[in-house]
């Protein structure tokens, strides 16, 4: 009898927390209302049995308790039921039917792009985001993993002509025009990633190797969250990134502000993130958050996956191999460069190697340096 009690309240309790919860998807932000009703059919429907199955057994449970010490009636032993299995067959077919079929219907829409959809290329890496557009002719050029440099980490065809004219973004932030269907083409640099945005109900695995595809219509103007929805390592709860949708004048002069590859392939001063500075701390921090160093390193001696940049400079710092240096400019470059050689004591020897140039890595310094206002 407590069982059936139990089950009861179990019922009861998953019901009220139905509508009680305070936990609700964010406000749908694209065509994919449907990605929401497939979600309500299969929610349906699993609610009904789950709730039908609980209480007939706790009615089983009830009405065929033992009575008394000396109970009298014998079970029916009834081995084939062939009525109740055509009956339950039936049944369990149409309901996985019903689940099944409306999802692969919204998936073989969610992989066919409109004709006019704009395309754009999402680049996963080990902790970040980079995004590529197609130039003036439309298209995006050919790729492949043997060009990818630290200069070229899209891995462009240099003598691709149709790759020339591509608009590289090399941060983490996104724009996208409002109400214009998109196609969003996914690479992964390393390991599995996942772009996924929760108010456009979009999401796709990145698979090294592969280029996978869905489409959308942003329908809200707004900045939205980006995050990567596999497990990528160690920086991936720093994996962030930003989709800001705005009107199409303004998606297209923040586009035309990026370099094409033929411009950014060739031997330019420094490609900062704020498109060029002059100012050495600002520059330090364009580079800081391009090359996502501030996935893993606070300014603000918060603790994370690797030490923060407050209060680092001129602090004497433990290293894993038993030795102490005072982290001054060569320290920190040495660091930059190759961050293998020596590990600071208490964190993982897990720091990519980003081949910066020489002005970028005395910016970079700086802004550390910077970031000790008493010591500077
Ligand atoms: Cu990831």
């Amino acid at each position: 009898m407590l069982i059936a009690i139990t089950l009861a309240v179990i019922v009861l309790a998953s019901l009220l927390f139905h509508y009680i919860n305070p936990w609700h998807p964010p406000a749908l932000a694209s065509n994919w209302k449907q990605m929401d009703d497939t979600l309500t059919i299969t929610f349906v429907i699993t609610g009904i049995f789950f709730v039908i199955l609980n209480l007939f057994l706790v009615y089983v449970i009830w009405r065929f308790r033992r009575r008394g010490s000396k109970a009298t009636e014998t079970v029916a032993y009834q081995p084939v039921n062939h009525k109740l299995e055509r009956w339950l067959t039936v049944i369990t077919t149409v309901g996985i039917v019903a689940l099944l079929a409306p999802g692969l219907k919204v998936y073989a829409d969610y992989v066919t792009p409109p004709k006019d959809a704009l395309e754009v290329e999402v680049l996963g890496s080990q902790w970040q985001w980079r995004y590529r557009f197609p130039g003036a002719d439309g298209q995006l050029g050919a790729t492949d993993a043997r060009f990818v440099t630290a200069s070229n980490p899209f891995g462009l065809d240099p003598d691709d002509a149709k790759g020339q004219d591509d608009a590289l973004v090399d941060a983490s932030e996104l724009h996208l025009p409002l109400n214009q269907p998109v196609k969003i083409l996914l690479r992964a640099h390393d390991v599995l990633h996942d772009f996924y945005v929760p108010p456009f109900r979009a999401r796709m695995n990145m698979v090294p190797g592969l280029v996978t595809t869905f489409w959308f219509t942003p329908t809200q103007a707004g900045r939205f969250e980006a995050m990567c929805a596999q497990l990528c390592g160690v920086g991936h709860a720093a994996m962030r990134g930003l989709v800001v949708v705005e009107e199409a004048p303004a998606f297209q002069a923040w586009l035309a502000g990026k370099p094409s590859f033929a411009a950014a392939s060739k031997p330019a001063p420094v490609a900062t993130a704020d498109g060029g500075s002059s100012d050495p701390l600002a520059m330090g921090l364009a580079v800081a958050k391009a090359k996502a160093c501030v996935a893993c390193h606070s300014a603000d001696g918060s603790a994370g996956v690797g030490p923060s940049w407050k209060g680092l400079y001129g602090k004497t710092e433990a290293f894993a191999d038993g030795s102490k240096e005072k982290i001054d400019d060569a320290v920190l470059a040495r660091e930059i460069r190759e961050p293998a050689a020596k590990v600071v004591q208490g964190f993982a020897p897990i720091m990519p190697k980003s081949e910066l140039s020489e002005a970028e890595v005395t910016a970079l310094v700086a802004y550390i340096r910077s970031l000790d206002p008493v010591k500077n």
